[in-house]
């Protein structure tokens, strides 16, 4: 088995992981990701009892336990190149021995689930209310460097993507599904869609402010998408890279979308941090009874 570099998995002095700043005993089997570092401590109130807080930059953590489950919530800061930070850190902290620098022999599966926000692009999703993604399709390129298994249903859907977009667009998407175990427990009864993951919030999400547009038809295609009955819901930064890097590293990962923005409507939610910290609750629960 091939040790593993210095350089390709940094440490830290005190044997921390070099960006989370975490060692290998504080995470917990099921991780609650957050965009918003200030939404971490919003998750973790709800805890009996928290037993780490740790961070570096964007990346906050707090380990605790709720209902005699240990959890641990995390914030990713926006957008899949901190996915790509955050998921081969805490895949690196649960299944590399950080002494010999060697892949463990037997591997840790996570339980991953990203509370976030997003905007709805059909005009019959409500906002504030819960949609999680089934799968998404990637518009960044993060999953254009790692490996990933798609069975031909999901070739197929992504083909009928690729020819959906606007003529001239330059970007390859990619697609990733949920983690099929996570979704059935955690999420079996709740609305559910393909979610784009935009590598940007303005113009990449088919904003028009004063910055001119390459791509004006953009949100015009992906609300017109549809394939064996399947719809584009949603918009957000991370969940293809969340659930693309956890198909690759053998972790089950589900995103939460809070949405607050009605995109075909014009609509934003007039009580954000209100509907977020319902839904936190709400998740939570649902997390504790799994
Ligand atoms: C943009 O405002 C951010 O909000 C959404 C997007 O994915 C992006 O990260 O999620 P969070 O609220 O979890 O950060």
């Amino acid at each position: 088995m091939q040790r593993i570099s210095e350089t390709d998995l940094i440490l830290n002095a005190d044997g921390s992981i070099y960006h989370l700043n975490l060692l290998p005993e504080d995470v917990a089997d099921t991780v609650i990701t957050v965009g918003d570092p200030d939404r971490v401590g919003e998750v973790s109130k709800h805890f009996d009892t928290i037993e780490l807080k740790k961070g570096k930059r964007e990346f906050i953590t707090h380990t605790g336990s709720l209902g005699g489950k240990r959890i641990t919530v995390l914030s990713t800061g926006i957008g899949t190149d901190n996915i790509d930070i955050v998921f081969n850190e805490l895949d690196a902290l649960v299944n590399i021995d950080f002494k010999t620098r060697l892949v463990n022999d037997k591997l840790r599966s996570l339980n991953i689930i990203r509370i976030g926000t997003s905007g709805g692009i059909q005009a019959d999703i409500p906002v504030d209310e819960l949609l999680v993604s089934a799968s998404a399709f990637g518009l960044d390129a993060l999953m254009h460097y790692y490996h990933q298994e798609l069975n031909n249903e999901e070739q197929q859907l992504l083909s009928a993507f690729e020819k959906a977009l606007p003529a001239g667009y330059k970007l390859n998407p990619y697609f990733a599904p949920a983690g099929k175990n996570l979704l059935q427990s955690l999420a079996h009864d709740l609305p559910q869609g393909i979610t784009i993951t935009a590598p940007g919030f303005y113009a990449p999400q088919g904003r028009q402010v004063r910055a001119k547009s390459l791509t004006p038809s953009l949100m015009d295609s992906i609300q017109q998408f549809g394939h064996n009955g399947q719809r584009i819901t949603n918009l957000e930064m991370e969940t293809a890279g969340i659930y693309g890097l956890a198909n690759s590293l053998g972790h089950q990962a589900l995103s939460f979308n809070v949405i607050l923005a009605n995109r075909a409507n014009h609509v934003f939610s007039t009580d954000p941090s209100g509907v977020m910290d319902k839904f936190i609750g709400q998740i939570l629960q649902r997390i504790v009874k799994m």
